[in-house]
């Protein structure tokens, strides 16, 4: 495995890419053209650039996350077609670029979804964490239009304020999209882009629901091991693959993700381990990535993609924050960094102990 940190880019991102390099074991980022929008073609130029800002500080743009799939595809228009062959041509520049992995999500509308990005533990870090009884009272399309985007308190990858505005239009629009719809529609958009895939290389690694279950009455597909499975037959590729992500597949306790990793071993080619504490039913909050913090068994899943010979880069995921840190909720320095350390720790201990 690689070790790795996401990266936001020089604009957004309070770490920077000398901060990560001083991370021991970490060698690359996995960063995204945060410029562009679903559906915009990558220019060659554009990822050269941002591959140049990364290597010059001693790293590696390990994947792409994410290049993500226009609404339209999702749904199944017409309009796909053009979409599809704008990912086409963004795919084609990033294996020109030596790029070889792209995580993308299948989500409609939201991507990942929490209700608290400050949530007070008992020591004072703050977590994110999701009570399913909260997202029952909001009528989604309601509260959008009447709140102002940067109170909300809900600013979360798809909330954007520029999608809020659309958000009655969006629930419109998927409205006739239930789940085998939207299989097959992920299925349709998989196949076109396969030969692309297969020509330079480039493996797609779909991120899971999170949380792994329908929010909103949005159809959800990327959440449990026979889906999972479903799609990795349905598309037959090394290709096709997953991005393991134990945080989400771990919102929901019967999700037993060691041996989900062993079972789509071969098709895993980017692993997000972080750890979640189930609260009840529908609740969960994320804790620090060590076992006994949260309701997950760290080693066993390091010790299942160990076993599967996970070569691909693995980063950890949302930190608590910590030490008076501000920065992107989920996504400061400090505790990632931790999370580096003791990933890394787990592994060369399994590693060892396997010799
Ligand atoms: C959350 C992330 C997700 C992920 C996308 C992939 O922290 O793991 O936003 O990047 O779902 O497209």
């Amino acid at each position: 495995m690689k070790m790795t940190l996401r990266w936001y880019g020089s604009e957004y991102d309070t770490v920077t890419l000398r901060q990560i390099r001083q991370i021991p074991g970490c060698v690359g980022v996995i960063t995204t053209l945060y410029s562009t929008k679903p559906g915009e073609v990558w220019s060659r130029e554009s990822i050269r650039t941002m591959k140049e800002e990364v290597e010059s500080e001693g790293l590696e743009i390990s994947g792409i996350e994410s290049v993500n799939v226009h609404d339209d595809i999702k749904i199944g228009l017409s309009t796909r077609e053009l979409y599809i062959s704008n990912y086409i041509k963004t795919l084609e520049n990033l294996g020109k670029e030596g790029i070889d992995l792209v995580c993308y999500n299948f989500m409609p509308v939201f991507d990942w979804t929490r209700t608290d990005l400050a949530k007070e533990r008992s020591d004072g870090s703050t977590v994110l964490s999701y009570d399913q009884d909260i997202i029952d009272k909001i009528n989604p399309t309601k509260m959008f239009e009447e709140m102002d985007a940067d109170s909300s308190g809900f600013i979360l990858p798809g909330w954007e304020p520029d999608r809020l505005t659309r958000i009655k239009e969006l629930f419109e629009m998927y409205k006739n999209v239930d789940e085998e719809r939207l299989f097959q529609n992920l299925v349709y958009f998989l196949k076109s882009i396969m030969p692309t895939c297969e020509k330079y290389g480039i493996k797609m690694a779909i991120h899971m629901d999170d949380p792994a279950w329908s929010i909103f009455n949005l159809p959800r597909i990327i959440n449990s091991k026979e889906n999972i499975q479903r799609l990795l037959d349905a598309v037959p590729v090394i290709n096709n693959g997953l991005t393991i992500c134990s945080g989400s597949l771990g919102s929901n306790p019967d999700n037993d993700i060691p041996d989900m990793i062993r079972s789509f071993k071969g098709r895993i080619h980017f692993a997000h381990v972080r750890n979640v504490k189930h609260v009840a039913p529908g609740k969960f909050e994320e804790t620090a990535h060590l076992s006994s913090d949260g309701s997950l068994d760290m080693y066993e899943i390091m010790k299942a993609l160990y076993d599967i010979n996970m070569t691909g880069p693995i980063r950890p995921d949302h930190g608590r924050m910590i030490w008076g840190e501000k920065a992107m909720p989920g996504y400061g320095l400090y505790d990632r960094a931790l999370g580096v350390a003791y990933l890394n720790g787990l592994w060369e201990a399994i590693e060892k102990s396997n010799k």
